[in-house]
């Protein structure tokens, strides 16, 4: 049965999802999807999977050359992306769809006691874009960025474009900083006819140094010659076209080893276990009670706790309401002629220290926007 994990009383209404998603080209979160797939968690938590390998994060100040802090910024990133992007469907069994961010909706967190900060605020709700920043401040590790995503469907799939970037701010013992522009995966969603969601990487991203090195991580999923997902290899090279001095290979749920040719690394020497040897630690978050009405899981609370409980009817009456609160929060800030103003970021058009990067990957357009922390946010 091609169905097989769609609950009996669901099949029609994942069929009818499918058929919408035919027609359909922009972004996701306005589409109605039936129960069974719905995350009650908030797109505005991701940002927490970027902290979660916190020890290999803070381990990139301990780098002794470019080229080491280069390989430690590339091997954190790769330990990232299991979380983001199979953590789901490992736990419950399929990708599922995570709740629309509100505007000026937040998420709050930290490991370690404080050692490692997170904040992030929706920065706007059409399109949807979140910003958020990541902080050690003993290491002088700041990672801040933004993330979109565009959204197309074709051939039984979705692919999902993921528009924005991160840069990871170092703080060197001399007192200079270096920078690294981070560029985002595109995502395609496979097993959608089963109705069982699961995300894989296609395309490259990459990582540029202010020092002149660059990671180039190009995806595969599982093709005919190799019959294993989540395939990645990694090249370290000196500019983009430039010498080449590391590759790696291997894939990005489990093991990753050197290649051939690596200086000073021997073929076969693994580089990353994503699987066995990363610590991962979940975020805290203060509990609901105590948040401020803005963060994520208080505000979705109720709803959270519908789609938890299968009380569908409940989580649908409550996501309702919010949604028409925030449209007439718009419709007043309208008519009062005071626009929503974002309360943890600000907004940086074109940003000059994106371009420079940007510009170094050769990248066509070279101006994108970033959000940055606002200095009175307090975090
Ligand atoms: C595409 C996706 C929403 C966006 C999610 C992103 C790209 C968000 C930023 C994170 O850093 C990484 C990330 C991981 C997720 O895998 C990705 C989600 C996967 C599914 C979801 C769709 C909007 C849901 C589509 C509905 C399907 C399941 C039928």
């Amino acid at each position: 049965d091609e169905a097989s994990s769609v609950p009996a009383a669901q099949k029609s209404g994942w069929g009818q999802f499918l058929k919408s998603l035919a027609s359909f080209s922009g972004d996701l979160s306005g589409l109605t999807a039936p129960p069974f797939i719905l995350s009650p968690t908030s797109l505005s938590e991701f940002p927490s999977y970027w902290g979660e390998p916190k020890d290999l994060f803070a381990a990139i100040a301990d780098g002794a050359t470019p080229e080491e802090r280069q390989l430690r910024v590339t091997r954190w990133f790769l330990a990232t992306l299991s979380g983001q992007f199979t953590r789901r469907e490992k736990e419950t069994g399929s990708e599922k769809k995570p709740l629309n961010p509100f505007l000026g909706e937040q998420f709050l967190g930290e490991w370690d006691n404080g050692d490692l900060v997170l904040t992030v605020e929706q920065v706007s709700h059409h399109p949807p874009i979140t910003a958020y920043r990541l902080e050690n401040k003993k290491k002088g590790i700041v990672w801040e960025g933004n993330c979109a995503q565009k959204t197309s469907f074709s051939a039984r799939q979705i692919s999902v474009k993921q528009v924005g970037h991160g840069l990871l701010k170092l703080k060197l013992a001399d007192g200079s900083t270096e920078t690294y522009l981070v560029t985002l995966p595109q995502l395609k969603i496979e097993g959608l006819w089963t109705g069982r969601p699961y995300v894989d990487l296609t395309d490259v991203s990459y990582i540029q140094g202010s020092h002149g090195l660059t990671t180039t991580v190009k995806y595969s999923g599982a093709g005919w010659i190799s019959g294993s997902s989540h395939r990645h290899t990694t090249t370290i090279t000196s500019g983009l076209n430039g010498p080449k001095l590391y590759e790696i290979t291997g894939t990005w749920t489990g093991e990753s080893k050197f290649a051939k040719h690596s200086k000073d690394k021997k073929e076969g020497e693994v580089f990353l276990d994503a699987d066995e040897h990363v610590e991962r630690e979940r975020v805290s978050v203060k509990p609901v009670e105590a948040q401020n009405e803005f963060e994520s899981r208080r505000a979705w609370k109720a709803v959270a706790d519908g789609i938890r409980s299968g009380d569908y009817d409940a989580a649908s009456t409550a996501k309702g309401a919010l949604e028409n609160s925030e449209r007439q929060k718009r419709k007043d800030e309208q008519a009062a002629g005071a626009p929503f103003q974002l309360r943890l970021f600000d907004h940086v058009p074109n940003d000059p220290e994106y371009a420079q990067l940007a510009a170094l990957l050769k990248f066509k357009p070279e101006t994108e926007d970033s959000w940055r922390l606002k200095p009175s946010a307090g975090r």
